[in-house]
């Protein structure tokens, strides 16, 4: 009997291996640790979870399907320029495809006050304790914005490189951001994110110049935990290397 939680499971498999130089917590079977609950008590919480989850995201993406939209979820750290990438998008397709925002914080509207200064329409959903949208959040959003037949719907995840990584939004994929002052060693770090993307966006290229940020090494990594990623290098900013990405766009809209 575990001596901490009173669960059935033994010291290394139920809470930690060590490893070198330190302990893993997340290698018994949830791959996860919570203070006082067994693994196999957390793998049932998360499959409830999830399930219940992936019900709403199947509803969404039907919605998406039937009305022609591409929809994308932009996933990363805090800062590294989800925003700036959706204002410098929305900007660039005006008048060519129309696009609605659904923005994810914890708090504050600002974001969704940035993508209405350039004219879309945008909903902000705050999460309150919250680390990462949901398939219902974005569900609710959806009936209150009624998005057009055959736009573009990007929605801005919470900053957080691990939960948004689980949650299925009913999405055609996850947009990985990450700026080159984070550190090329992001994907190995924050593996399940880069796995779970299907594109890395790589960004603030524009300050490469004063930074030691090692682009091949990154890119490395980011195939070692994904060999499908597909990598893309821009500016937010200056709009460097913003051709690929829109090119991306319109040959991923639904025909
Ligand atoms: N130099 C440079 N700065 C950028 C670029 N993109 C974004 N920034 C700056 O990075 C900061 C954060 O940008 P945001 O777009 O707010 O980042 P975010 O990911 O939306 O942030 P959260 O929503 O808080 O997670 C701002 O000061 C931007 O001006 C870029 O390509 N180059
Ligand atoms: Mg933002």
């Amino acid at each position: 009997m575990c001596t901490v939680c009173g669960c059935s499971e033994r010291k290394p498999d139920g809470r930690y291996r060590e490893v070198k130089g330190g302990l893993h917590f997340g290698m018994g079977h949830a791959g996860v640790h919570v203070a006082g609950m067994s693994q196999s008590r957390l793998v049932a919480v998360e499959r409830d979870i999830l399930s219940k989850n992936d019900g709403y995201a199947a509803t969404n993406r039907h919605f998406f399907s039937e009305k022609g939209i591409l929809a994308l979820n932009l996933v990363s750290s805090p800062g590294s320029g989800k925003t700036t990438l959706l204002t410098r998008t929305i900007t660039e397709l005006a008048g060519k495809i129309p696009v609605s925002v659904i923005e994810g914080d914890q708090q504050t509207s600002l974001d969704a006050d940035r993508i209405r200064a350039t004219g879309a329409p945008a909903i902000q959903i705050n999460t309150g304790k919250g680390c990462h949208l949901d398939a219902q959040m974005v569900g609710d959003a959806l009936e209150k914005m009624a998005p057009e037949r055959g736009s573009l719907m990007l929605i801005e995840n919470v900053g957080n490189l691990v939960c948004p990584a689980s949650f299925d939004l009913g999405e055609a994929c996850k947009i990985a951001i990450l700026s080159v002052t984070e550190g090329e060693d992001k994907p190995l770090k924050y593996p399940d994110m880069f796995a779970a993307a299907s594109i890395m966006i790589l960004n603030k290229i524009d300050l490469l110049p004063h930074l030691d940020f090692d682009v091949e090494k990154c890119s490395e990594y980011a195939r070692r935990v994904n060999p499908g990623i597909e990598i893309m290098m821009l500016s937010a900013k200056t709009g460097e290397g913003f051709g690929r990405w829109l090119s991306w766009i319109g040959e991923n809209l639904p025909k």
